[in-house]
């Protein structure tokens, strides 16, 4: 049990699901495709003493992870909620538990338990961060930046970002668009934080380009390879002077454990939605730190209810390196929250209110609406 001073329980009376589609302010192309459009599943827990908000980070279509918008819908709808509401009070931390018979399905179970989570600490008045073990006030933030048309528009779109105050850059590479990008970024802006994501587009085969990274000076290189390619991890770690850092392939703590043992990982990329929950988040964090293992937050594009939980776990202690914890407006021009986060000066500020420490904007969550439905007990 990673968490200090455990939340109340709470008496779980029904679960509302609602498919959203947020369009984005610029198209967002990675190795695995480009999307114009953010569908996301939004999580409302009803109980006795109010309501709790989570998010399941799923997108349209498996590109990123074998899960995907109707495969959450189904099995949160068919098992993970009658689950939950068969048993009248539930602790947030026992969610995973009782979810666990369920295999796989991380995103939708980290949902889930984000909105029992946020319902319980909402009742307690007790923020999120502090539940976490946060230790920041305000968040490092980095930003992500897709595949472009090509280097020049590239360095147009990054030049902008160091604008606004990002003081990480990640960009996006696939092969093919990887070396040229790369260079046309350091060129143009010299030795600013700076870290490519491969989303798994390479095999061991592409080791020569992946090496020509080396000259580069960068942070890291996340998920070269595929999600389980532990082993060509390790393998490939041996070859490159780059840190190399997991994404999809930490599934779990477990998992985590292994690509450490492997010598597969140097960095970490702790995503909640992709482990299951904010608690596994933490004790994956903590882990990390125990083992001196660098590790940072990552994002799935969330609304600002994930935005939100996202800052508070980015504030704990073990989060080194700058995560992808940006403001709201690098993808939404309307968010669903009435104060979408904002970049002050590089940071993004870890919220303070009880539970995750926004307020929903219902007349947004509305228009962003395409599929309702509510469980009750
Ligand atoms: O800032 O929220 C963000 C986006 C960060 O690039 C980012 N996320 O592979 O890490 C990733 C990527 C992603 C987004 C993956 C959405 C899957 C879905």
């Amino acid at each position: 049990m990673p968490i200090a001073r455990p939340a109340a329980s709470v008496a779980l009376e029904g679960v509302e699901l609602r498919v959203l589609q947020i369009p984005l302010v610029s198209p967002f192309t990675t190795s695995f495709g480009t999307e114009h459009v953010r569908e996301v599943i939004v999580v409302r827990a009803l109980t006795s003493d109010g309501e709790g908000w989570g998010e399941i980070v799923t997108g349209a279509a498996p590109l990123y992870s074998s899960e995907y918008t109707q495969g959450a819908w189904d099995v949160a709808l068919r098992w993970m909620i009658p689950a939950l509401l068969d048993r009248y009070t539930l602790a947030p931390e026992d969610v995973a538990t009782m979810l666990r018979p369920f295999v796989g399905h991380r995103m939708a179970k980290a949902g889930l338990e984000l909105a029992v989570l946020d319902a319980a600490l909402r009742a307690e008045s007790r923020p999120l961060g502090e539940y976490l073990g946060a230790v920041r006030t305000h968040v490092p933030s980095g930003v992500s930046v897709g595949i472009q048309h090509d280097p020049a528009a590239l360095v147009e779109a990054v030049g902008g970002y160091l604008d606004e105050g990002y003081v990480r850059i990640k960009i996006k590479i696939k092969p093919g668009r990887d070396i040229a990008d790369t260079a046309a970024v350091r060129d143009a802006f010299g030795a600013i934080p700076l870290q490519v994501d491969a989303n798994s587009a390479y095999t061991l085969a592409d080791l020569d380009t992946l090496a020509e990274l080396d000259r580069f000076d960068l942070l890291l290189i996340e998920q070269p390879l595929q999600e389980d390619d532990l082993v060509d991890h390790a393998t490939l770690a041996r070859r490159l002077r780059t840190p190399v850092c997991l994404d999809e392939s930490i599934v779990s703590e477990k998992a985590a454990v292994d690509a450490m043992a492997l010598g597969a990982a140097s960095v970490i990329n702790v995503k909640a939605g992709r482990v299951g929950g904010y608690l596994e988040a933490v004790a994956i964090h903590d882990l990390c730190r125990d083992a001196g293992v660098p590790v940072w937050c990552g994002g799935m594009l969330e609304t600002g209810i994930g935005r939100a939980a996202n800052a508070a776990l980015a504030a704990l202690p073990g989060f080194t390196l700058p995560g992808d914890v940006s403001a709201a407006s690098r993808f939404y021009a309307r968010d669903i929250v009435t104060e979408p986060a904002v970049l002050e000066d590089g940071h993004v500020r870890v919220p303070t209110g009880p539970g995750l420490g926004v307020q929903i904007d219902p007349v947004a969550l509305d228009d962003f609406t395409i599929a309702r439905e509510t469980v009750r007990r």
